[in-house]
């Protein structure tokens, strides 16, 4: 069993020996429960700034969508083994003692009530917030600049991640962080629930915290050191991803009808998960999921972390290896603003412009920028266009837009991801924008590399459930299996398009005008 406490909704997948999912259930935060006045499964506070979420709603989730599994007569006894996942970055502030609370509850009761004293924090800062930009610059300063960091922990100091969030809480508000007995991710807290203790990160959503050592996947001294005083005790172990946590606590065999013998795999984050869940094991498997905002990641043995751009985590499913996380905020909305304005209004007549407009545009390049873009940074909102030569020109002919806008991302992506070391193998296409076939092919043109689709949902849950499963098998086996052998038999993605190797003259060039151009900008 795979659960997602995602942002907006608590998520749980079922898979059986044969790979397939055969349960799933979902429980809507703000819908299910009101009482916790969310709005997307959060609080915006009016600095405009902080974001934040009650833990007790997780909880809570939890105790609704397995009453409405059992109520659905699920069969809980047969689950041999649970991981999960949670949004990444949040924290969960729990009081000296909650240990004690989590060991002895009494089946007779949800959850909630039970657990509502615990939070020394009552509402946990999530990923969404962006209030610690002071407590970023702290940490640049004392661990020797932005690119030490990022070398260091595998990201730059940014605002949603863990430590700058604990930072901001040591320094404004040190009565609740000397009330704090453990300060937990999303993800390990929630697994704390189901194994009754305190449950250790993994190095996945561990790296999403600006305190861990990217290559020993342990905690860093200095990092931890210019955060909060006493924070290691506070952090608990790191263990590997496939680490089996314990096994499930006697609340959820009594209450639910859980087996004793069901176990429990550390929790990870949600891009770790869905990682897992596209089986995106070897070096060079990469993921481009297209929605609202567009992310980029994969895996990679090589990373090279960059103060500039993206993200390294360490990966899920490769005790040794890595993963890559590129994020854009120019997605779908840019892509629909170029079909709307310059390319008929509609897809079919956007893929109509791809399909008579040449690859490689004649060495026109463009830059939309609807939004301002965090890969690469631009904060001034506009359309840039080149001509073959690097000159700026207004116009692109008729259905050079919708070309140069689509070549344009998966540039960017290709440039963006070599910098920090994904060199794509194979990649797989999920989201909206997955389902147009022209958009495939460019995209496979552009990398010289294969593309596969997946269009399952819910890829976090999914992926938890894989990770439970290779977990388990391991433990069973009492060696180290690798992921693919636990998942040997699961359903093969659909191969959607194929590069075309003549077009590796067009496009490697261009790549490195494009890097050019985009400097320019
Ligand atoms: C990744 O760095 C993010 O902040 C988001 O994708 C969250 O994990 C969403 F839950």
């Amino acid at each position: 069993m795979g659960l997602d406490f995602s942002t907006q909704r608590l998520k749980a997948t079922l898979i059986d020996s044969s790979l397939g999912v055969v349960h799933e259930s979902e429980i809507d935060f703000d819908r299910s429960l009101p009482e916790f006045k969310t709005r997307g499964g959060v609080h915006r506070h009016s600095d405009g700034l902080t974001v934040t979420a009650p833990p007790l709603l997780w909880v809570a989730a939890l105790d609704a969508l397995l009453d409405a599994m059992r109520r659905r007569r699920f069969p809980f006894k047969r689950v041999a083994c649970v991981s999960g996942s949670g949004q990444q970055h949040g924290s969960v502030y729990l009081r000296h003692g909650a240990d004690r609370v989590l060991a002895g509850l009494d089946p007779a009761l949800p959850l909630r009530g039970q657990l509502e004293g615990c939070f020394s924090i009552p509402d946990s800062p999530v990923w969404m917030d962006s209030s610690t930009s002071a407590q970023c610059r702290a940490r640049d300063r004392a661990l020797g600049g932005a690119q030490a960091v990022a070398a260091l922990t595998g990201s730059r100091s940014c605002e949603r991640f863990t430590g700058n969030q604990i930072a901001k809480i040591r320094s404004k508000q040190p009565e609740a962080y000397a009330a704090t007995g453990r300060i937990a991710l999303v993800s390990s807290f929630c697994a704390s629930l189901l194994i009754g203790d305190y449950a250790p990160i993994e190095p996945g959503d561990g790296a999403g915290m600006n305190l861990m050592n990217l290559r020993t996947r342990a905690w860093s001294p200095a990092a931890l050191a210019c955060t909060a005083k006493n924070l290691a005790a506070r952090l608990g172990a790191i263990v590997p991803s496939h680490t089996v946590i314990g096994p499930i606590s006697p609340w959820f065999a009594a209450r639910h009808g859980f087996s004793r013998a069901c176990r429990v795999v550390a929790f990870s984050g949600d891009n770790p998960n869905s990682l897992a869940a596209l089986r995106l094991e070897r070096p060079g498997d990469m993921a481009i999921s297209m929605g609202t905002s567009d992310t980029v990641f994969g895996a990679l043995s090589s990373p090279r972390p960059s103060a500039t751009e993206g993200h390294i985590f360490g990966s899920p499913i490769d005790p040794e290896g890595y993963m890559a996380l590129i994020g854009y905020k120019n997605g779908s909305l840019t892509r629909e603003w170029v079909r709307d304005r310059f390319a008929g209004g509609s897809w079919p007549q956007f893929e109509r412009c791809l399909a008579e407009t040449q690859p490689g545009n004649r060495g026109r390049i463009g830059f939309y920028y609807r939004e301002p873009e965090m890969t690469p940074p631009v904060f001034r909102t506009g359309v840039w266009r080149f001509d073959c030569r690097g000159r700026p020109i207004r116009r692109f002919n008729e259905g050079e837009d919708a070309r140069a806008v689509i070549e344009g991302q998966f540039l960017s992506m290709r440039l963006h991801g070599r910098n920090i070391g994904l060199a794509p193998r194979k990649i797989l296409a999920t989201g909206g924008a997955s389902v147009n076939r022209s958009i495939l092919k460019t995209m496979a043109d552009v990398f010289g590399a294969p593309v596969y689709t997946s269009c399952r949902p819910n890829s976090a849950s999914l992926g938890a459930a894989y990770r439970a499963l290779h977990g388990w098998d391991c433990a069973r086996k009492k060696r180290y299996v690798p992921f693919m052998e636990s998942l040997r038999g699961a359903p093969p993605f659909e191969r959607a398009a194929e590069p075309d190797p003549a077009l590796r003259a067009t496009y490697d060039p261009m790549l490195e005008r494009y890097a050019k151009l985009e400097r320019s900008i």
